[in-house]
């Protein structure tokens, strides 16, 4: 009996697609004008799909090059394949599958930073975007500080191989400078508050720890550099083997760089580009000069409702975001959330009703095609907590309101780090912070709900002072864990509405 293997998505394989899974570039094609630091999922469902459209439809020299900071496996992959992946757009419709042409080069940066240093001062690139997560920023999500441990500072103070993202942009954009390769656009397409700022922030406490890093390299900065913030959505879960396989039926050729998201997306960016940008706007991109009000808007109602629902619906052991939703109560109360607290907490962008966007959100969260997973949405807490949900508390205590419903889901993390179900089962704690939070629950005098929120609220790098020395919030905090605590999530929920 003969044997036949389905065959790797790559060049060669290209004219056998079905015509609407063509990719609209060809990879290569196009010469590259961004370098992208960051090939994970996200990137490849949101940015490479825009840039792709861009291009297709205006033109310019806009290819990506990747970089993948650490994985060699996604470089291999994207390589084997001539750079070719794909994107499943899920939803109750059906699956639908495209393959994206954007990438005209993949690199990794940990074999060879230098390699990195030299692309970004190259005059052909003219914007360099990063999706590198929160952490990778290695700055206080309270304070915005950038926290200089050993590695960083051999990155910055000596000219060894870079291994952080602060070391490979500074000495990146230091190159530059000394190549006289003209102005750059650094874009975070990160997920959190003021994106832009924090990620020029990051530059400018590193550049004073590289030698040649102050001077004229700083006027050079503040005249050539830009830092456009960025507001980025699209729900994209990590991909499993069922995304493989998806992508492979409807290809016919197998991808193992294949991700899937919602049909859902959307990008709202500050046009501030001194070296030009790719047409994103004709791509269904919004150009803006302050994309701070989508920022706050998407991050404290989606993303914010999104880790509540992921906090509580683990402990509840539900497994994904989807199913969570379904907990009776759980709907009302990331309602009341949104219209009682964060509404109460920001000016949305004109024009738009944040419970409106609240309810839309809800939608999208219980797309069934989606199984997006609790255990995903609930890490990194630490990182996340701050610009998610404790920003709304901050700014509904300047506003005289009682923030009620966030304080569920600070107790709704404050369960969850403790390790375990409702029915006893046990959850993983997968945090940057998950030493310290475990010492502190290890030092705490009791597990009693006011002992534990007594030991977390002292992670400072967490909780700002001003939250923490608020004793409305912590009782109410402490009223809501306690009810977890006693009764579980289900029951809590139920009582809530
Ligand atoms: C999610 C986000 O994993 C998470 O923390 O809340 O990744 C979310 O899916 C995206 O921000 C949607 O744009």
């Amino acid at each position: 009996m003969a044997v036949t293997t389905t065959p790797l998505l790559g060049l060669g394989t290209l004219s056998r697609l079905p015509q609407h899974s063509r990719p609209l570039l060809r990879p290569g094609g196009v010469p590259a004008g961004i370098v992208h630091l960051g090939l994970g999922a996200f990137f490849r469902a949101h940015q490479a799909v825009y840039t792709e459209e861009a291009v297709a439809t205006a033109g310019g020299d806009w290819g990506i090059v990747g970089v993948a900071p650490r994985s060699a496996g996604i470089v291999a992959g994207l390589l084997a394949q001539d750079r070719l992946f794909s994107v499943t757009s899920l939803s109750g419709a059906g699956p639908r599958t495209r393959v994206i042409g954007a990438l005209s080069g993949v690199r990794h940066a940990a074999a060879d930073p230098g390699g990195i240093i030299a692309l970004l001062a190259d005059p052909a690139i003219r914007v360099v975007t990063l999706t590198v997560t929160e952490k990778a920023h290695r700055l206080d999500p309270v304070t915005g500080e950038l926290a200089v441990d050993h590695t960083l500072l051999a990155d910055l103070a000596t000219a060894g191989p870079p291994a952080t993202i602060p070391g490979l942009v500074v000495r990146g954009l230091l190159a530059r400078y000394r190549a006289d390769a003209g102005p750059i656009a650094v874009v975070s397409c990160d997920n959190f508050s003021s994106n832009g700022r924090r990620l020029h922030g990051m530059v400018e406490q590193a550049r004073v720890l590289v030698p040649g890093g102050t001077g004229a390299f700083g006027d050079w900065l503040r005249d050539s550099v830009t830092f456009p913030g960025t507001m980025v959505d699209r729900i994209v879960p990590a991909s499993t083997p069922a995304t493989l396989a998806v992508a492979e039926a409807a290809l016919g050729a197998r991808d193992l760089a294949a991700v899937h998201g919602e049909p859902y997306r959307q990008w709202v960016i500050e046009d501030r580009f001194p070296g030009g940008r790719p047409a994103w706007d004709l791509a269904g991109a919004v150009l803006t000069t302050d994309a701070g009000p989508w920022e706050r808007l998407k991050l404290r109602t989606l993303n914010g409702v999104h880790s509540a629902i992921a906090y509580l619906g683990a402990v509840a052991g539900r497994e994904t975001i989807a199913t969570a939703l379904e907990i009776p109560g759980m709907r009302a109360a990331v309602r009341r959330f949104v219209a009682e607290d964060v509404a109460v907490s920001l000016k949305p962008p004109p024009g738009v009703s944040v419970v409106e966007y609240g309810a839309s959100v809800l939608d999208r969260f219980a797309n069934p095609a989606i199984a997006h997973a609790t255990r995903q949405v609930a890490m990194d807490g630490s990182q996340k907590l701050p610009q998610r949900v404790l920003n709304t508390i901050l700014d509904c205590r300047a506003a005289g309101a009682t923030p009620r419903w966030a304080a569920l889901v600070v107790a709704g993390w404050m369960r969850f780090v403790q390790g375990r179900t409702d029915d006893g089962r046990a959850l993983e704690l997968d945090d940057p912070l998950a030493a310290e939070i475990r010492e502190r629950l290890a030092a705490a005098p009791s597990s009693a709900p006011r002992a534990v929120a007594d030991a977390l609220f002292g992670l400072d790098a967490v909780f700002p002072a001003e939250l923490t020395g608020d004793d409305t919030v912590r009782e109410l905090v402490i009223e809501w864990l306690t009810a977890l605590d006693r009764h579980g999530v289900e029951a809590t929920l139920a009582g809530a509405t």
